[in-house]
C-alpha cells in the first residue's frame, strides 16, 4: 500500500491529499531540466489575457504546454512509474487511464495564476471521485509564488462555471474562499485531488520561476469508448493498470513499463549544466 487508511479516507471525504517528497531529487532535477528545455525551445504558450478572455497579456504570463507527452520522453514515461501507477490506483480504483498531461509555468516576477475551477466542469464524468489530478511541484511551491490551493470537500457540490476572462480558453467559478488549503511543498511534492475539487493557483512575483506539472487520471469504468473520441483527441490515453495495461504499447508503439529510472538518468545527462 502506498497510502494509509487515513490518507485514503481524507481523499474520499475532503477530495485531496498532499504528499511531500513523492518524487526524489534526481527525478526533480530531470523535470526541471525538461521545463528549462521547453522554455528554450519556445514550446510554452502564454494563455493569460487582459481581462477580456481574448487579448493576450504582455505584462503577465501563465505559460502552458498541453499535452507535454509528444514533446518529452520524461513526461511521457512519468505516468508509467510504478509509484505513480500504485498511488492513482489506490485513489480512484482500477483500471486507471491517463486522461491528460500538461504543465503550467509561472515565470519569475510576472507569473499569472489559473483561476478557480473544478476539473469536472471540463471532464463531466458522473462521479467526480473516479478521476484525480496529480499536480507535481516541479519547483518549491509556496504562498509567495502562488502554489495550488484547494477547497476541501468542494467535490461534493457542482459549482457554476463561466468563461475565465483572464485566460484565452479556460472556464472558472467563484467559490467562497473561507476554507482554502494551500499546497505548500518543496519541489518533488505532489497534491492529488479529485475531479470535483475546486482549485486555483496564484501569481508568482518572486525572483524564481515556478512550474506545476499536472496529470489527470480517470477510472476506465467512468468513461466509455466514445468519450475520448470527442475530447482531448491530441492526447493518448493508455491504460496504466488493469487487464489492458501494456506499458503504453498500443498508445505509443513503445513499451514504457520499467523505463522510468532510465529515462530520468538520460534526461539528467542531457540537461545543460
Ligand atoms: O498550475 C496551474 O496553474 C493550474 C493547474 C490546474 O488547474 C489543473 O491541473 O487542473
Amino acid at each position: 500500500m502506498t497510502f494509509t487508511s487515513n490518507q485514503l479516507d481524507q481523499f474520499q471525504t475532503e477530495g485531496y491529499l498532499i504528499v511531500p517528497g513523492f518524487f526524489e531529487s534526481r527525478e526533480v532535477a530531470a523535470m526541471q531540466g525538461e521545463i528549462e528545455r521547453f522554455k528554450r525551445e519556445g514550446k510554452l504558450r502564454n494563455v493569460a489575457t487582459e481581462g477580456d478572455g481574448a487579448t493576450h497579456s504582455t505584462t503577465k504570463a501563465n505559460l502552458q504546454l498541453c499535452p507535454m507527452s509528444p514533446h518529452s520522453e520524461l513526461f511521457k514515461t512519468l505516468p508509467f512509474a510504478p509509484e505513480v501507477r500504485a498511488a492513482i490506483s489506490e485513489l480512484i480504483g482500477n483500471p486507471v487511464v491517463l486522461h491528460l498531461d500538461q504543465v503550467f509555468l509561472k515565470p519569475a516576477r510576472h507569473g499569472a495564476g489559473t483561476n478557480w475551477h473544478q476539473d469536472n466542469a471540463y471532464f463531466q464524468i458522473e462521479q467526480p471521485l473516479m478521476g484525480a489530478a496529480m499536480w507535481i511541484a516541479v519547483h518549491d511551491a509556496n504562498l509567495e509564488n502562488g502554489t495550488l490551493r484547494v477547497i476541501p470537500g468542494s467535490h461534493l457540490s457542482k459549482l457554476e462555471h463561466t468563461r475565465d476572462p483572464d485566460s484565452d480558453h479556460h472556464i472558472r467559478c467563484y467559490p467562497s474562499e473561507e476554507n482554502v488549503v494551500p499546497a505548500i511543498m518543496q519541489a518533488g511534492g505532489v497534491i492529488f485531488f479529485a475531479y470535483g475539487v475546486a482549485h486555483a493557483t496564484g501569481a508568482n512575483r518572486t525572483e524564481h520561476d515556478r512550474a506545476g506539472a499536472a496529470y489527470h487520471f480517470v477510472n476506465g469504468k467512468a468513461v466509455d469508448a466514445a468519450y475520448f473520441q470527442s475530447r482531448h483527441a491530441d492526447t493518448k490515453h493508455p491504460y496504466l493498470t488493469g487487464d489492458r495495461y501494456d506499458g503504453g504499447l498500443l498508445a505509443y508503439g513503445d513499451n514504457l513499463d520499467g523505463e522510468w529510472d532510465g529515462v530520468v538518468e538520460r534526461t539528467r545527462a542531457l540537461a545543460p549544466r
